[in-house]
């Protein structure tokens, strides 16, 4: 993991919400966003009524964004890499390709090592006992003057072009139809319909969600559309983009302050137990550029790291110490995410589970191994603003599993917090502007704001290692904790601290003697940032926030000339108040907007200018650097080099449940690097024994588990359901509102059947193959009615980059039934 370096925004809109209004096109793909993002999807109406854009949907189900499209076509769940690879098959096929910008912009010139190839569905390096590649072959030859070798006329056959166009070859029209369902007609219709946003003048956007995110190679769904989108010369232009729509209000916000269990805020990483010092944790991170001229923003990396020692442990963090980097945990792992963590607790090794803002018991994958797991722990404690399940994990509801309720000796502890309504603070929303937003109601009853409860017990835990010492107090006892009242943390004075300020006097590295900032002051953009102790910022993207002007959070101007969809004045949105990603990609090699009605920024012959906050160094020339910055070739990827566990290109996979063997290979299952617990191994079911393939989804009328305990929202969508075909249910002997029982091969539930036209039997492999729809929202706390959702079926592996668990695609069978025996 370590030599990968750093992930830059795991996920968030490349653009922003209101850019949407000016696409030609839009493709949800992999997310239903009038159902789950309504709000949002105003823009799609906006670009449709003003642009006459025109919209496609590509889902299992005919949803409620696709009965807003202009074209819809089926697909089977899982099986999203094929049709792409076939789009991008048929765009080079057809001279579909924006030529100026694959050649300049991305790597498509690159000569990629002579030992890497391809077969039987795997690429080369692949260890089978391991799990997992040897990715030294998926790598640029370097030449001897320390930098990739190129061949711009793309003739090389080792050219990241030519190996993409032989990568793609297989996924022809036929191959599409027979792997992913889609009948061919539709699919070149797509095929169509996307090819004409080829040219400089035309751009179509991606907008999507949990569709392509929950399998076990949910990272290389987006791979694929974001190589297309590269294809087209869509990314950094006004309504293009690849557009992730995030979940809950703030989703953005917790991966961008560095939630994830191996990330710091601002996405830079916790060191690993091998990287034992500062100067081996910097040597794999600061990359030298790949190509001459080129920048490699992560130079800077030093400066963003230090800032936030700084910001951690104050004066305790100096030079001498390296900036107190023997604080930092080191990861012995690749990370802790969700998955394992569970895991090592259904094995007795964690005693002690905090659990904030969040409901795993009905949310994560397999009930009946959740329920096992929460009952080794000593304690668990959860912090909510509702009851919820998991806080009732112990009264065994509906699990028919060999769980005693009994022996259960786990004590429960519950903390009331506030919600969002009656909370001060910023959301991040997916187009990353955090927007300021004040309290509407005072917190009910006993219920405390969640820095409260967390300030209290640091507090009295950092007590307890001064009165009592420890094995390694230092990082807790050392914390620097500037807050006028140290039990209650306010919103604004953690949110300056997000920002940074200077410590002492910080110069312009260009003029020594013109002062940036003096000692004391908010800093007003990252590249003030310091490596030599001189500046402290808790998140580096977030600087530029809160200023020596005030808090640019709450800004709520409105304006918007020549209607760029910027909204320059609005809010503020990482990095730089940048509203899209990689904007220097919407000029040409001279700096010329690609579409003059379109323009966004333009090289004046002196510098940088228009209506959003350039990428790239203002008066950077446009010949000389290349408009990805964050990459040390200045390019973007085609072929990603090490960066991606599974593979430079994607490739077709099974899910781990699928009606069919992978074609390619059919030994390999699921994904073949993705993480396997024992236990879980022999938890996969076949289509032999399981022949439905389910998804799982949400409905507009609830919020996760949160809304059934409104009554309003429990009467509008009161119970259970799940979703079939007509022919499923005429081959079952299923009625319209009656009783079904699902089950996998982890567990069951019992449901309302809803038989519909939206969803249809597809045509796999030769074989009829149907699809369940399950939603989400239901449990047994509220005022809905009780009943499960699919996280009593779901399995329990996830993605093999980033362990998002493969909710959107398993086995299960149906059958009518009586009513549910009483648990
Ligand atoms: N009302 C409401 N809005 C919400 C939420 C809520 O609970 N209620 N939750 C929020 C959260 S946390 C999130 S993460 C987002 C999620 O937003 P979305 O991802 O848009 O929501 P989902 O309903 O999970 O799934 C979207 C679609 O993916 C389709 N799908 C399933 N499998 C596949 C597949 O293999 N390929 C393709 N192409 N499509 C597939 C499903 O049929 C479904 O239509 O919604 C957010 N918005
Ligand atoms: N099968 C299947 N499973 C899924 C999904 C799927 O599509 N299919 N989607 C997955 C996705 S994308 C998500 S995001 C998860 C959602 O899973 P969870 O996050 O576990 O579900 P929520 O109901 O949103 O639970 C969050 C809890 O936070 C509480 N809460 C709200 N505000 C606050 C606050 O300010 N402070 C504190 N302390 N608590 C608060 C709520 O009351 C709620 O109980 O589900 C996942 N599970
Ligand atoms: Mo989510």
């Amino acid at each position: 993991m370590s030599s990968l370096g750093p992930t830059f925004g795991r996920g968030a809109m490349t653009n922003s919400w209101t850019d949407i209004k000016n696409t030609d096109l839009v493709i949800v793909m992999g997310g239903n966003a009038a159902e789950a993002h309504p709000c949002g999807f105003k823009w799609v109406t906006e670009a449709k009524a003003h642009r006459g854009a025109k919209l496609i949907v590509v889902d299992p189900r005919y949803n409620r964004t696709a009965s807003v499209s202009d074209f819809y076509a089926p697909i089977r769940p899982g099986s999203d890499i094929a049709f792409l690879m076939g789009v991008i098959r048929w765009c080079i096929e057809n001279d579909k390709v924006q030529w100026d910008y694959v050649k300049n912009f991305t790597n498509a010139s690159y000569l990629i090592k002579d030992e890497f190839g391809w077969s039987d569905g795997l690429f080369t390096g692949y260890d089978e006992e391991k799990r997992d590649y040897d990715k030294a072959s998926w790598d640029y030859k370097i030449g001897d003057d320390g930098f990739a070798q190129v061949d711009t006329t793309l003739q090389d056959p080792r050219c990241v072009w030519n190996l993409l166009k032989a990568h793609v070859d297989v996924y022809t029209p036929e191959f599409v139809e027979r792997i992913c369902g889609t009948p061919k007609d539709k699919f070149l219709h797509i095929c169509e319909m996307i090819g004409e946003c080829s040219t400089p003048t035309k751009t179509m956007t991606s907008m999507y969600a949990l569709g392509w995110t929950q399998h076990s190679k949910g990272s290389q769904n987006i791979r694929g559309m974001a190589m297309l989108q590269l294809i087209l010369g869509n990314i950094g232009v006004r309504g293009g983009g690849m557009n992730a729509l995030r979940g809950h209000s703030n989703i953005q916000g917790l991966t961008d302050i560095g939630l994830m269990s191996n990330l710091i805020p601002g996405y830079l990483n916790i060191p690993t137990e091998k990287e034992t010092d500062w100067e081996t944790y910097l040597s794999t991170r600061t990359f030298k550029p790949l190509r001459p001229n080129q920048t490699s923003y992560w130079q800077n990396y030093p400066n963003f790291m230090v800032s936030f020692m700084k910001a951690m442990w104050g004066d305790t963090a100096t030079e001498e110490n390296d900036w107190a980097y023997h604080y930092l945990p080191k990861l012995d792992v690749p990370n802790y995410d969700i998955l394992r963590m569970f895991e090592l607790m259904k094995h007795g090794q964690i005693n002690y589970y905090f659990c904030q803002g969040f409901n795993p018991l009905l949310s994560f994958p397999n009930r009946g191994k959740v329920t096992d797991a929460l009952s080794k722990l000593k304690m668990l404690v959860v912090m909510d603003p509702l009851e919820t399940e998991t806080a009732h994990f112990w009264e065994n509801h509906g699990i028919h599993n060999d769980v005693d309720t009994a022996s259960i000796q786990t004590e429960v502890l519950e903390l009331p917090t506030t919600c969002f309504a009656e909370d001060e603070g910023a959301l991040v929303n997916s187009g990353r502007w955090l927007q300021w937003h004040w309290p509407g109601a005072t917190p009910p009853g006993e219920a405390k704001h969640d820095t409260w409860i967390m300030a209290q017990i640091w507090t009295r835990v950092r007590q307890l290692y001064l009165d009592e010492g420890g094995v390694f107090p230092d990082p807790i006892v050392n914390l620097n904790w500037e807050y006028a009242d140290p039990g209650d943390p306010k919103a604004d004075e953690l949110a300056r601290e997000m920002n940074g300020r200077a410590l002492g006097t910080v110069y312009d590295p260009a003029d020594p003697t013109k002062v940036l900032a003096d000692p004391g002051k908010q800093l007003s953009s990252f590249g003030q940032l310091r490596a030599d102790g001189s500046t402290m910022a808790g998140c580096w993207i977030y600087t530029g926030s809160w200023t020596e002007d005030g808090n640019m959070m709450a800004r709520r101007d409105n304006n918007d000339p020549d209607s760029t969809g910027a909204y320059q004045n609005w809010a503020f949105s990482w990095p730089a108040n940048r509203r899209i990603l990689y904007n220097r990609a919407s000029c040409d090699l001279q700096g010329k907007p690609w579409d003059p009605s379109r323009k966004l920024i333009e090289w004046t012959g002196e510098k940088w200018e228009g209506y959003d906050v350039p990428d790239i160094a203002p008066t950077a020339k446009p010949e000389d650097v290349g408009p990805f910055i964050m990459n040390p070739e200045g390019a973007s990827r085609l072929f990603t080099r090490g960066m991606m566990r599974d593979g430079p290109f994607p490739i077709h996979m099974e899910p781990f449940e699928s009606p069919i063997a992978n074609v390619f290979n059919p030994k390999i299952k699921g994904n073949p690097v993705a993480r396997v617990f024992a236990d879980d191994a022999e938890d996969f079911a076949t289509s032999e024994e399981f022949p439905l393939v389910a998804t799982s989804y949400r409905l507009t009328e609830h919020f996760h588990y949160w809304t059934k305990h409104n009554p309003v929202n429990a009467t509008l969508q009161p119970q259970f359901f799940v979703e079939i075909s007509e022919e499923l249910a005429a081959e079952r002997g299923i009625s319209l509102g009656g009783r079904v029982r699902v089950w996998s091969k982890r567990g069951e539930v019992w449901a309302k059947a809803v038989v519909t036209k939206r969803i249809r039997p597809l045509t796999v492999d030769g074989k009829t193959v149907h699809v369940v729809g399950i939603p989400l929202h239901w449990g047994f706390m509220g005022a809905a009615k009780k009943g499960f959702g699919p996280n009593s079926l779901t399995p329990f592996v996830g993605d093999a980059n980033v362990e998002t668990p493969e909710f959107k695609a398993f086995l299960v069978n149906i059958e009518p039934a009586a009513e549910e025996p009483v648990a």
